[in-house]
């Protein structure tokens, strides 16, 4: 897995984000807006004036691809495959859903203990190498980590803790506020309309997740995007909507680390 850190370098330890695309493998406008934040990044640093004062004053950790071998996976074999590509011992049936894989409520709601299903939680929290390696990296940073935002599509949402339970964050009124002010700025480019609020209410109740798992460790700015579109295309969005994605969702990213170093 590659992870990459953006961000001016100070010597002294930065405020961070940590920002993740491709843990459904099929959702590919996902690590291409990863790939489009850091080209972002490198080339407008020094010249717009926001980009230059988050590379600053925050360093980025970006994981372009999450679910490797799952995105290898629609390229070669089967372009709706969402899961990992780990065997079950006692099935045929292969994968685990990393966003089912998190310790949150792990595997009590929204998910599959079946390996066969396309939720299926795995045998074990953290039983994937992918979920893991990034538990791991994030627990170890969780004093510098000050946001988790997670890329997925597609539906045009924005999403906040808790998606486990129905109950509300301690911070739902903040995150509620960042989430529509990120909203907001997002559609004044192209007019792309986002709804936002909690996973368990927006979309459905799903345990596991990466967004409420971080939100327990403690960073308090977690969020799940799902990007566009809200269902005409789908996964198999075209060629021609990559970059208004992207440019529009940059903004709203930006939008939450700016709210993040505000509030340090
Ligand atoms: O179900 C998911 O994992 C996400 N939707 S997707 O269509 N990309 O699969 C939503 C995740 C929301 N957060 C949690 N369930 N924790
Ligand atoms: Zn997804
Ligand atoms: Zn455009």
């Amino acid at each position: 897995m590659h992870l990459l850190q953006v961000g001016k370098s100070t010597g002294s330890t930065k405020p961070a984000v940590f920002l993740d695309c491709g843990i459904h493998a099929r959702e590919w406008i996902s690590p291409a807006f990863c790939q489009w934040f850091v080209n972002e990044a490198v080339t407008t640093y020094g010249t717009d004036p926001e980009m230059t004062r988050l590379l600053d004053e925050m360093n980025v950790f970006v994981l372009p691809v999450f679910n490797i071998d799952g995105y290898d996976y629609t390229w070669n074999r089967d372009r709706m495959w969402r899961k990992t590509r780990s065997k079950n011992s006692g099935s045929s049936c292969i994968g685990t859903d990393p966003n089912r894989n998190f310790d949150a409520g792990w595997c009590t709601v929204g998910a599959s203990s079946n390996p066969c299903s396309d939720t299926y939680c795995g045998p074990k929290v953290e039983s994937e190498i992918e979920v893991k390696n990034v538990a791991d990296f994030i627990r170890k940073n969780k004093s510098t980590i000050k946001a988790y935002l997670t890329i997925h599509s597609y539906s045009q949402l924005l999403l906040f803790p808790y998606s486990y339970t129905y109950e509300l964050a301690a911070d739902h009124n903040e995150l509620m506020s960042v989430a529509e002010g990120a909203a907001e700025v997002l559609t004044s480019l192209h007019g792309t309309r986002y709804t936002s609020g909690p996973g368990a209410s927006t979309i459905y109740l799903a345990a596991g997740g990466s967004d409420d798992w971080a939100y327990d460790l403690g960073v308090k700015y977690s969020y799940t995007f799902e990007l566009r579109d809200t269902g005409r295309y789908g996964f198999l969005l075209p060629e021609s909507q990559i970059k208004p994605t992207c440019e529009e969702t940059m903004l709203a990213v930006k939008y939450i680390a700016a709210h993040v170093l505000r509030n340090l």
